[in-house]
C-alpha cells in the first residue's frame, strides 16, 4: 500500500487513545436488547453463555449423582425403578462428559484464547455461535427426554447389541445417538476455531515459544477433538442407520461386528479424557505460577509433555476392552502403552512441585484447588496404572472401583482445576472477585466429600459390588459403605453449593478486581475487567515468554488496524511476524437459524430418513442468508 493511500484509510494510527476507544465500541460493540445478543459474535459473549450452560448442566447432573446415591444408601430401596434407574446413570455419565466437561473446556479456551494471543475476536465467530445453539439444542433434547421418560438407558458408551435394534426398541438410544452429533458438531466447529485463532491470529512477536500455556494446552485439545470425534460421529451415525434403515453394521450374524463399536467408540473415548485433562493442564500451569511468585518451571518440557500425551492417547483406548478376549499381545501392547503415559503425567508433577518448591506459596482459593487437584489425580493415575493391568482389570473390571477410579481422574483431574480457573479468572470476566472466605468453606467441604464419597468406592469395587445396579440385597457386605459413601456426597454437593453461591453473590456485589489483581503476566490482563467488545484498545506486541513482566514498564502495541471496520491482524504461524489485515465479520442471527434448521434435520432423522434429504434444504437457505453479502466494510474487503 502507497503512503498517501495509507493516511488516507481511517487507522488508529495518530488518533487518541479515547477516540481510538469511542470508533472500536461502535464498530465493535453488539446491539442493544435481546436481538442483539443474540446476533452477538463476540467470543466472550459466547463463551460466557457456554460456560454457564455447561455449569447449569453440572448441577443438573449433580442432581442426578444424588438421586443415585439417595437410591443406593440403603439395600433393597425403592425410591427409583429399575427402570428409570437405567436413565439415570445414562443421563448422569452422557451428561457430565458431553454436555458439561468438553464443552466447559471448549468454552473456557474460546473465552481465554482469543485474548492471550492478543487479537480482537476468535477466527470464524458466526461458527462460534452456531457452535453454541447446536450444543444448547443437544442438551435440551437429551435433557427433554429424560423428562418425558424416554430418555438413553443403555449407559454412557452405548454398547451394541444393547442399544441396537433388537435390544433397544423405541426412541430412547436414537436419542443418545443424535445427542452425540449435536454435541460433536459443536465441538469440532469450536476446535477448528481455536486451531485458526492460535496458529493465525498471534500477537506480533509471540512465537511459537512464547505461547502461553494454557493456550498450548487448548491447541493440543483441539487437535484431539478434531481427530478423536469424527469417530464416535461415525459410530453413532452408523448405529442409528442399523437402527433406522437395517444397515448391519454392527450386527455379526449378518457380517458387521459387534466389536466395531467398541473400538469406535473407545478409540474417541480415551483421548476424550485427554480433552478434559489436558486443558485443566495448562491451566494448573498458569495459576500456580501466579501464587507462588516466581515463573512456571520448565515449559518446555511441559509444553512437550502435553503433546506427548496428546498422541499417546491414540494408542490407549483397548484398556476400556482388556475383558472382551482379545489376543494376548494385543493386550500387554496396550498395557504397555498405557502405562507409558504416566511418563509425560509424571513429567508435568514434577513440573508443578518444582514451580512451587522454589516459590513462596500464598495460600488462596484457586491455590488450594490445585494442590487438592495434585493430591486427587496423583491417586486416580495410580488406581489408573493398577486397572491397566489385565490380571487385576478382569477382577475389577465394572465394579465400582472403576467408577471410583474415574471420578478421581474426571473430578480431581479436571472438575478441581476448573474451579481453581473459576477463582483465579473470574475477575477478569466480571471485573469482580469472589470471596475468599467462601472459596476456602467451598475447597475444604469439595476436598473432604470428595475423597469420603469415592475413596470407598475402591472398597466396594474390591468387595465385588458392580457398577449400573440399582440395588442390593442386604445379606451381601456393601450396605455400610454405601450408607457412608451416600452421607459423604450431601456434604460434597454442600460444597458445591457454597461455590456457586459465592459466584452468584461476587457476580452482583463482589469488590472491585482492578485490571490484574494477581500480578499475572499473560496478555488478558493487559486490557480492562471484564474486556471492552474490541478486548484491546491497541494490538500488543510480545517480546518475552512472560508477556507482561512486572520490571517491563508499558507494554509495546502495534498500531494501524482500522476503526471504521471490524479488523484483525493475521501473523505468521512460526514467529507470530505481521501478514495481512484481515476482516472480521459482523454480528449476525443468521448462526442461531441455522443451529435450529440444524437441529430439525438432526431430530427429524431419527424418524425418517429422508429428513437427511428434506432437511438439508432449511439448513442450505439459512447458509445462503448467513454468507450473504449485506454490503458491510466487512463483506467488501
Ligand atoms: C458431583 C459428584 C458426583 C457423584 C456423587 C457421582 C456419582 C456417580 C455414581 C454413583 C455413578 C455410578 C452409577 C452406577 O454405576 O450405578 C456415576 C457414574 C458416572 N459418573 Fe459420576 N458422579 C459425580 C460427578 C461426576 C462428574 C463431574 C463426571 C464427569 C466429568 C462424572 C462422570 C460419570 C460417568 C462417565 C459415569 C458412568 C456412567 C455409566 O456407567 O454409564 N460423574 N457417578
Ligand atoms: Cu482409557
Amino acid at each position: 500500500m502507497k503512503k498517501d493511500q495509507a493516511s488516507a484509510v481511517p487507522a488508529d494510527t495518530g488518533l487518541a487513545d479515547a477516540e481510538v476507544e469511542r470508533q472500536l465500541t461502535t464498530i465493535w460493540g453488539s446491539r442493544p436488547g435481546f436481538w442483539g445478543a443474540v446476533a452477538s459474535v463476540d467470543h466472550k459473549v459466547i463463551a460466557r453463555r457456554y460456560i454457564v450452560t455447561a455449569f447449569i448442566f453440572l448441577i443438573l447432573g449433580g442432581l442426578l449423582a444424588l438421586a443415585m446415591r439417595l437410591q443406593l444408601a440403603q439395600p433393597e430401596a425403592r425410591f427409583i425403578s429399575p427402570d428409570r434407574y437405567n436413565q439415570i446413570f445414562t443421563m448422569h455419565g452422557s451428561n457430565m462428559m458431553f454436555l458439561f466437561a468438553v464443552p466447559v473446556m471448549e468454552a473456557i479456551g474460546v473465552y481465554f484464547v482469543p485474548l492471550m494471543v492478543g487479537t480482537r475476536n476468535i477466527a470464524f465467530p458466526r461458527l462460534n455461535a452456531f457452535s453454541y445453539w447446536v450444543f444448547l439444542f443437544g442438551g435440551v433434547l437429551l435433557w427433554l427426554s429424560f423428562a418425558l421418560d424416554t430418555a438413553p438407558d443403555v449407559g454412557w458408551f452405548a454398547y451394541v447389541p444393547l442399544s441396537g435394534p433388537e435390544y433397544s426398541a423405541g426412541k430412547r438410544a436414537d436419542i443418545w445417538a443424535q445427542m452425540i452429533t449435536f454435541t460433536e458438531l459443536s465441538a469440532l466447529a469450536v476446535a477448528v476455531e481455536i486451531v485458526v485463532t492460535v496458529f493465525k491470529q498471534r500477537a506480533p512477536g509471540m512465537s511459537l515459544d512464547r505461547i502461553p500455556v494454557l493456550v498450548w494446552a487448548m491447541l493440543v485439545m483441539s487437535f484431539l477433538v478434531i481427530m478423536a470425534m469424527p469417530a464416535i460421529m461415525f459410530a453413532s451415525s452408523t448405529l442409528i442407520l442399523d437402527r433406522l434403515v437395517g444397515t448391519q453394521f454392527y450386527n455379526p450374524a449378518e457380517g458387521g461386528d459387534a466389536l466395531l463399536w467398541q473400538h469406535l467408540f473407545w478409540f474417541f473415548g480415551h483421548p476424550e479424557v485427554y480433552i478434559i485433562f489436558l486443558p485443566a493442564v495448562g491451566m494448573v500451569s498458569t495459576i500456580l505460577p501466579a501464587f507462588v511468585g516466581r515463573p512456571l518451571f520448565g515449559y518446555l518440557p511441559l509444553v512437550m509433555a502435553m503433546i506427548a500425551t496428546g498422541v499417546l492417547s491414540f494408542g490407549l483406548w483397548v484398556h476400556h476392552m482388556f475383558t472382551v478376549g482379545l489376543p494376548r499381545l494385543g493386550e500387554s501392547f496396550f498395557t504397555a502403552s498405557s502405562m507409558a503415559i504416566s511418563i509425560p503425567a509424571g513429567i508435568q508433577i514434577f513440573c508443578w512441585l518444582a514451580t512451587m518448591w522454589a516459590g513462596r506459596p500464598v495460600f488462596r482459593t484457586p491455590l488450594l484447588f490445585v494442590i487438592g487437584f495434585i493430591a486427587t489425580f496423583v491417586i486416580g493415575g495410580l488406581t489408573g496404572v493398577m486397572v491397566a493391568s489385565v490380571p487385576f482389570d478382569t477382577q475389577v473390571h465394572d465394579t465400582y472401583f472403576v467408577v471410583a477410579h474415574f471420578h478421581y481422574v474426571l473430578i480431581g483431574g479436571a472438575v478441581f482445576p476448573l474451579i481453581a480457573a473459576i477463582y483465579y479468572w473470574f475477575p477478569k470476566m466480571t471485573g469482580r472477585m469472589m470471596s475468599e472466605r467462601l472459596g476456602r468453606w467451598a475447597f475444604w467441604l469439595i476436598f473432604i466429600g470428595f475423597h469420603l464419597t469415592f475413596f470407598p468406592m475402591h472398597l466396594l469395587g474390591l468387595l465385588g459390588m458392580p457398577r449400573r445396579v440399582y440395588t442390593y440385597q442386604p445379606e451381601l457386605p456393601w450396605a455400610g459403605l454405601n450408607l457412608f459413601i451416600s452421607l459423604s456426597a450431601v456434604l460434597l454437593a454442600l460444597g458445591f453449593l457454597v461455590f456457586f453461591v459465592d459466584v452468584v453473590r461476587s457476580w452482583r456485589n463482589g469488590l472491585p478486581a482492578g485490571p490484574n489483581p494477581w500480578k499475572a503476566t499473560t496478555l488478558e490482563w493487559a486490557t480492562s475487567s471484564p474486556p471492552p467488545s474490541y478486548n484491546f484498545r491497541r494490538i500488543p506486541v510480545v517480546d518475552a515468554r512472560e508477556a507482561l513482566s512486572p520490571n517491563d514498564g508499558e507494554l509495546a502495541v502495534a498500531s494501524g488496524l482500522r476503526t471504521d471496520r471490524r479488523e484483525l491482524l493475521v501473523t505468521s504461524v512460526v514467529e507470530a511476524l505481521p501478514e495481512a489485515r484481515e476482516s472480521s465479520p459482523r454480528d449476525s442471527v443468521w448462526p442461531l437459524w441455522a443451529a435450529i434448521a440444524t437441529a430439525v434435520m438432526l431430530i427429524w432423522s431419527m424418524f425418517s430418513p429422508w429428513a437427511v434429504v428434506w432437511g438439508s434444504i432449511p439448513i442450505a437457505v439459512t447458509l445462503i442468508g448467513w454468507f450473504w453479502p449485506k454490503g458491510s466494510p466487512e463483506d467488501e474487503s
